[in-house]
């Protein structure tokens, strides 16, 4: 089996420090957490940025400035900015990370209830747009979806061209709105998936850890982090990033699957 690719997603977009104390909104919050999630064993650093207040922000700038910070601490790490953002940001405001041409970037790949009255909106429309932008500045999209309509979105673009080889999925799974988090839906969705694409799976909330497990078995990849889940056990508030990925480390050794370093994440992608 290739080795296990856990990728951190050390902030999201929805989660405040009201939920759990320890989210970052500052840089040096954000560099604090992206490398306690290295330094446990993650790979990947999936990035939101929040501005200091914590209002969730796609700016330019304020993506530069993360990036080169959590850089300087951790050079290797692959650091993935999300083109998700936060819900009812436009497409132009959402693609700015992209501009600073980093190895990776979320696209998602359908829309969604998000809870309440929210609707996170993305088009097929949308989908060529972002999927045009993120190849054309040579990036690598990791395709989120969040049931299985989107995977079936990826399979329709990839036959039109929209989307190219190699594909990597991640599945988020119990979203207010997608998909459940059960293990047949884990099933259904890496059954679905077209042939030698890789995946990661994240498990919102409750299903975070059984899906991690099921995915380390699997031979599929891995995220974990704040932006799905605060807790390290039930009631229990996570202390940082790093204790997440701590947890997934340890499982991951019990079942005899080694982790990827970042450069070894990369040949796993084909990102080199
Ligand atoms: N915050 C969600 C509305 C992504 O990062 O690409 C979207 C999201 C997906 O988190
Ligand atoms: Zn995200």
């Amino acid at each position: 089996m290739e080795k296990l690719i856990i990728t951190a997603a050390i902030c999201g977009a929805e989660v405040t420090k009201e939920h759990n104390p320890n989210i970052p909104y500052t840089i040096e919050e954000i560099v604090r957490e992206a490398k306690s999630a290295y330094d446990a064993g993650a790979a990947i650093i999936h990035l939101h940025v929040r501005d200091d207040n914590g209002v969730p922000t796609q700016d330019k700038d304020r993506f530069e400035k993360a990036i080169n910070a959590i850089k300087e601490v951790i050079p290797n790490a692959i650091v993935q900015p999300s083109t998700g953002g936060a819900v009812g940001m436009t497409v132009d405001e959402r693609l700015q990370p992209t501009l600073l041409h980093p190895e990776m970037a979320t696209l998602d790949c359908g829309t969604l209830n998000f809870g309440g009255d929210e609707i996170f909106v993305n088009t097929e429309n949308d989908i060529k747009n972002f999927a045009e932008k993120i190849y054309g500045r040579n990036i690598m999209p990791e395709l989120e979806c969040f049931e299985k309509g989107h995977i079936d979105m990826v399979k329709r673009l990839h036959r039109k061209g929209f989307i190219k080889e190699p594909m990597h999925f991640s599945f988020v799974l119990g979203v207010n709105g997608g998909m459940s988090g059960e293990l047949r839906d884990f099933v259904y969705m890496k059954e679905s998936l077209p042939q030698g694409a890789t995946y990661s799976v994240a498990g919102i909330g409750r299903y975070e850890f059984t899906l991690a497990t099921a995915s380390i078995i699997e031979g599929g990849h891995v995220r974990v982090g704040f932006e799905d889940n605060i807790f390290i056990e039930k009631g229990v508030l996570a202390k940082s990033n790093g204790e997440l990925v701590e947890k997934i480390v340890r499982i991951a050794k019990e079942l005899g699957r080694e982790i990827a370093t970042p450069d070894e994440a990369r040949k796993i992608l084909r990102l080199i």
